[in-house]
């Protein structure tokens, strides 16, 4: 498989001491803000900056754009979903003014709720610090590591396989309430907290995705050796795109090796977010057993039983005290380049007060413009309580996040469909722009977003994030997709995999409902308004296998595929028409490996499965025009359609996502626009299989220009194939070339093998990007063809004596060399019949 877990999961490194390097670059105040990637998302909506408040729990907002963030806009890529209907076009509408106002009861509530999500690179302690979360908050008696000694296994790794693997496959969902103690007072103010803890194996990033698209914040994990790695990047491009704040939580301060300044150096440079620590750790690598608190000036101890006990101080150890002052500044000077309360504190040499800091933190947090940095080991259980008190003070409720609504009737008018109902075309909608601003009251008509389903023992379970008004048990419930209404019967808060059932849940919760049958992205109402969210980004799959059940086939073969494909849109299922195979095709190796398995435990269905075989994608080079007539006439009625434009090649928009697009200028009827859709499905059914390969093709924009129909003649079915015919023609001019999946591999290793790890890399004609020397561990980062991965995990182990580990993730497609191409469409030549086959 290629997840290099040739390894054992603990640390390797020498004891080194944690050298303090305070190289920290910061601007003057005075000079740019943030970096302009970072920026881009915190710009506000109506040019003001910093909405928060100067009450420490801040101020819940009820409808004002708090945090004023920027919305981006996605949708499914164009593979998945075709235009059903013309013309939808983006409207760019200014959110309009709530039409609900936030009750006093609803402030109350949502002032004191947190939905985060966990998400880092794979192994970091996601897991590990879920459970300190569990236990500290009462919810779980007892801690159990993942892959502990008594096989019990953490709360949130619930199922067989990821206690087995000591991987999380799959984001599980819980809740608890937490005593957030106010360090000025020493007050505690209950929260309740509903946590996402997500994997971190890109394998499984589906389900970072869609965690991520309906938290409200969270807990960027970070190992203290390691830092910045591939995943990391990955979760941050996740969190940006769905404007989703974060504190960062340097875990494993307990390693050798540990640097918690160096990795705060690496958010700022590698992830280019402003971020300064609130913390400074006291002791270090064994020794590590308590932090600095910078913003409130004391010490934090834990103490007790797992750390139950935590013990603060005003009295700053004397070893960390010159260290705490200059990170202090440091945190101070940070602030000031993107808050503009202490920006003038700074400007007027007057230093800022505690209740000052920790207001502008949670105010730059909120808006996108700074990552407050902690820092413990979730191990030894050191610094999970001043996390929790952070997530609480720093990240925001769901009142203080915008969310904004898509109308589909100004989308789309609905269309009817074979059952006689109406439904709203899915592209359309998807490609408006979003507002309609949804507002957290519990008496404003429920809007909710169905964002994971999985099939239960009693029927499906349908994850719903509710972002207005009241979901109850019993009640009627319109999706908004397929305008069908259903009624909710049973509704269940989840904790890991089990579930507690309820009769109403308010805005701004995470719940899941049983028995209402739905897809995953589906937006419901209470019928009394016609907004819908804006669906999850769904990377395309890179990899597939042909597989057949052993033996004689049951219906369970193709149960657990339909249920599997059900659930996770990164994994798709088909029959090969060529050679009748089944295919199944996901996001890598061990993704399919994890489902066959799952087949085998879950429905007794042992499968063989033949060589995972690479996604290749066809595109076009250069433009070619086409005139093509389809002409028909075999007695009745004729069929006559002509088609005349262009195609040519189009990159990938990065806002949508996508890389193919249909454009009509047709003038003058030519073609009646009654037949226009027929056109766009005719390209679209186009794109399915490229001449080359039989692979999909993608990276085309198709321009219809002019064309004629019959009176008589002309249908929706002649211009579909009359589109399909010009298209395999213009196709063959324009020059097409064969992509293949791009990965990035990053591998860490001992030092001595760093030389057997390149030469490795480079054999398997690997582009190095970027390498990193620390103490007696490197890491090396590649960009290498998947073609050109299989058996790395065999060739790392051997090369390291087991001790190198790598993980890798799809970065792009990129062209076949020439020679790999004529392979490629010899292969592909070889196995269509005859008659297809214009060469042979
Ligand atoms: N030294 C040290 N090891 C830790 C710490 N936290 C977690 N680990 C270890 O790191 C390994 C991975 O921990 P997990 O909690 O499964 O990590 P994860 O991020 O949930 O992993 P995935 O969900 O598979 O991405 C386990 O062996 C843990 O025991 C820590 O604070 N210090
Ligand atoms: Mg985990």
């Amino acid at each position: 498989m290629f997840l290099g877990r040739a390894a054992s999961r603990t640390c390797r490194s020498r004891s080194v001491r944690a050298t303090f390097a305070t190289k920290a670059s910061l601007a003057s105040p005075s000079s740019s803000a943030a970096p302009a990637s970072w920026q881009t998302l915190s710009t506000t909506k109506n040019g003001s900056k910093n909405p928060g408040s100067s009450s420490r729990l801040g101020n819940a907002v009820g409808g004002s754009r708090a945090g004023g963030k920027q919305w981006t806009r996605m949708s499914s890529t164009a593979a998945a979903t075709k235009p059903v209907e013309e013309d939808a076009g983006e409207l760019a509408a200014e959110p309009a003014a709530p039409a609900h106002q936030l009750t006093e009861a609803d402030l109350q509530r949502l002032t004191f709720q947190r939905n985060i999500g966990v998400s880092a690179h794979i192994d970091s302690g996601k897991t590990t610090l879920t459970e300190r979360i569990l236990y500290y908050t009462g919810k779980i008696g007892e801690i159990h590591e993942v892959r502990g000694r008594d096989s019990v296994g953490a709360k949130m790794d619930s199922m067989d396989l990821e206690r087995e693997k000591g991987i999380t496959i799959q984001s599980a969902a819980t809740f608890c309430d937490w005593e957030a103690t106010n360090a000025e007072d020493g007050s505690k103010q209950k929260y309740s907290v509903n946590i996402i803890d997500t994997p971190g194996h890109v394998d499984f990033t589906i389900e970072v995705e869609r965690a991520l698209r309906v938290l409200d914040g969270a807990v960027l994990v970070l190992c203290a050796v390691a830092g910045v790695q591939s995943q990391t990047t990955t979760v941050d491009r996740q969190m940006r795109r769905y404007g989703v704040p974060r504190v960062s939580f340097i875990n494993k301060m307990d390693r050798p090796g540990a640097n918690p300044w160096r990795i705060v150096n690496q958010i700022r440079t590698k992830l280019r977010i402003p971020a300064a620590s609130v913390q400074v750790p006291i002791g270090s690598e064994e020794n590590f057993k308590g932090v600095v608190d910078l913003v409130h000036w004391r010490a934090i101890y834990n103490e007790g039983h797992k750390g139950i006990d935590v013990v603060t101080s005003p009295e700053i150890p004397e070893s960390v005290l010159e260290l705490a002052k200059q990170k202090r500044t440091e945190l101070v000077e940070q602030l000031a380049e993107v808050d503009e309360e202490i920006g003038e504190l700074f400007l007027n040499d007057e230093l800022p007060t505690n209740r000052q800091i920790a207001d502008a933190v949670r105010r730059s947090t909120i808006a996108l413009k700074f990552s407050p940095v902690f820092m413990g080991s979730a191990i030894k259980n050191t610094g999970v309580q001043s996390l929790l008190d952070g997530v609480c003070d720093y990240l925001p409720s769901p009142a203080q996040k915008e969310v904004l609504a898509i109308d589909t009737n100004a989308a789309a008018k609905p269309a009817v469909a074979a059952d006689g109902t109406a439904v709203v075309a899915t592209t359309a909608v998807q490609n408006q722009v979003p507002s309609v601003p949804l507002i957290p009251a519990a008496n404003a008509p429920f809007v909710g977003l169905a964002f994971k389903l999985e099939e239960g023992r009693f029927g499906q379970l349908t994850y719903v994030r509710v972002y207005q008004g009241t979901l109850k048990r019993a009640m009627a419930i319109w999706n908004v997709r397929t305008g069908k209404k259903v009624k909710v019967p049973r509704l269940v808060r989840m904790h890991s995999n089990e579930m507690e059932d309820v009769d109403s849940v308010g805005p701004g919760e995470i719940c899941a409902m049983f028995g209402v049958e739905c897809s995953s992205g589906d937006s419901f109402t209470d019928g009394n308004s016609n907004v819908s969210l804006t669906n999850m980004y769904v990377p395309e799959p890179v990899i597939s296998l042909s597989i057949k059940p052993k033996g004689q086939e049951t219906p369970n073969f193709s149960r657990a595929l339909n249920r599997f494909q059900k659930e996770d849109p990164t994994f798709k299922v088909h029959i090969d028409k060529e050679s009748k195979e089944t295919i199944i095709s996901g996001m890598g190796e061990l993704h399919l490996e994890i489902y066959v398995e799952r087949m085998r435990r879950e429905y007794n269905t042992e499968c063989l499965t033949g060589k995972p075989r690479v996604a290749f994608r066809e595109t076009i080079t250069q433009r070619a025009d086409f005139n093509f007539t389809h002409k028909k006439q075999s007695g009745g009625a004729g069929q006559f359609a002509r088609v005349i434009g262009f195609i040519e090649p189009m990159e990938i928009d990065p806002e949508t996502g996508k890389d193919v697009a249909f454009e009509n200028i047709v003038v003058g009827g030519n073609i009646p626009s009654n037949f226009i859709p027929a056109v766009e499905k005719g390209f679209y059914e186009a794109l399915e299989k490229g001449s080359l390969t039989g692979n999909p093709i993608s990276g085309v924009r198709f321009v219809l220009k002019d064309g004629a129909f019959h009176a008589v003649d002309s249908s929706e079915l002649a211009f579909r194939l009359a589109t399909i015919g010009a298209f395999r023609e213009a196709f063959k001019q324009a020059n097409a070339i064969i992509l293949e999946p791009v990965m990035t591999v990053d591998v860490v290793a001992p030092s001595e093998f760093q030389s057997n790890v390149i030469g490795g890399l480079n054999t398997r004609r690997g582009t190095i990007v970027d390498s990193e020397v620390r103490d007696d561990e490197f890491t090396a980062v590649a960009e290498v063809a998947l073609n050109e991965m299989f058996g790395y995990s065999n060739q790392l182990r051997g090369s390291t004596q087991g001790k190198g580990e790598f993980s890798m993730e799809y970065k792009h497609h990129m062209p076949v060399l020439p020679n790999v191409q004529k392979d490629l469409e010899d292969a592909y030549r070889k196995t269509i019949p005859q008659a297809a086959n214009p060469k042979k």
